[in-house]
């Protein structure tokens, strides 16, 4: 079986699959794709060009999208792992992972993102509006871990795979107050001391100096 991830290390959708591999131990080689070269050729394989993207040779298949990447690998891994087996569970995980995505990830991307624009061309209210709604997503994922341990319940799911690329992201940008929200804070500490979660932190680390706004001392 040939399973190659084109991927970038410190692009935050790419993590998912890659805390998903790590998680479920599969083999697999990397294509770095860095710039407008890259970029190129990628599109000859996904024209849309975002990472990351899995090609899976055995298979014959070639999968775009985070999460749809996830279910294949999970499945590749004899299933039940990262997608419960269980349709109330694996509902949950699925569902946790597209709150992470559209209200955490996206607001994330929104603020970086506005920062490479050009002078005179930044969306400034829309750029409120999403740290705004990083510190909503925060308290409704503080009630949340009032009640569950994981974000889809006990266990440590396709969810996490999300959850932890957004957080780490978005925290960067709006760092949340652990003394208001201690269960938002108790996850995240609960998601990044993961051996997996660790592996992509530690990956993405050399690239810091690249990211586009200021990383506030402290934050790792
Ligand atoms: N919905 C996609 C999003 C992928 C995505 O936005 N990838 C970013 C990197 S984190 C990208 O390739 N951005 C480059 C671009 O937009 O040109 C997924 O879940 O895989």
């Amino acid at each position: 079986m040939t399973l190659t991830l084109h991927e970038h290390p410190f692009a935050s959708y790419c993590w998912k699959p890659l805390i998903a591999l790590y998680e479920l131990g599969l083999d697999f080689e990397r294509n770095y794709v860095g710039g407008p070269e890259d970029r190129e050729k990628l599109a000859e394989l996904w024209p849309i060009a975002k990472i990351p993207v899995l090609v899976d040779d055995e298979r014959e298949l070639m999968l775009p999208e985070s999460t749809t990447i996830i279910e294949h690998l999970d499945e590749l891994a004899g299933g039940d792992r990262l997608v419960p087996s269980g349709p109330e569970a694996a509902l949950q995980a699925r569902l946790w992972d597209r709150i992470f995505d559209n209200f955490v990830m996206t607001p994330m991307q929104k603020v970086v993102i506005d920062s490479l624009r050009p002078d005179g061309e930044h969306d400034d209210f829309g750029v409120a509006e999403a740290r705004s709604d990083l510190h909503a997503a925060y308290r409704m994922l503080d009630a949340h871990f009032a009640q569950n341990t994981w974000a889809g319940g006990e266990r440590f799911t396709l969810a996490e795979c999300a959850a932890a690329p957004a957080l780490f992201y978005a925290r960067v940008l709006e760092m949340w107050d652990a003394s208001e929200l201690p269960n938002l804070d108790r996850y995240w500490n609960d998601l990044r001391a993961r051996e997996s979660v660790k592996r992509v932190i530690d990956e993405a680390r050399e690239y810091r100096q690249f990211f586009p706004l200021p990383w506030p001392d402290g934050i790792d």
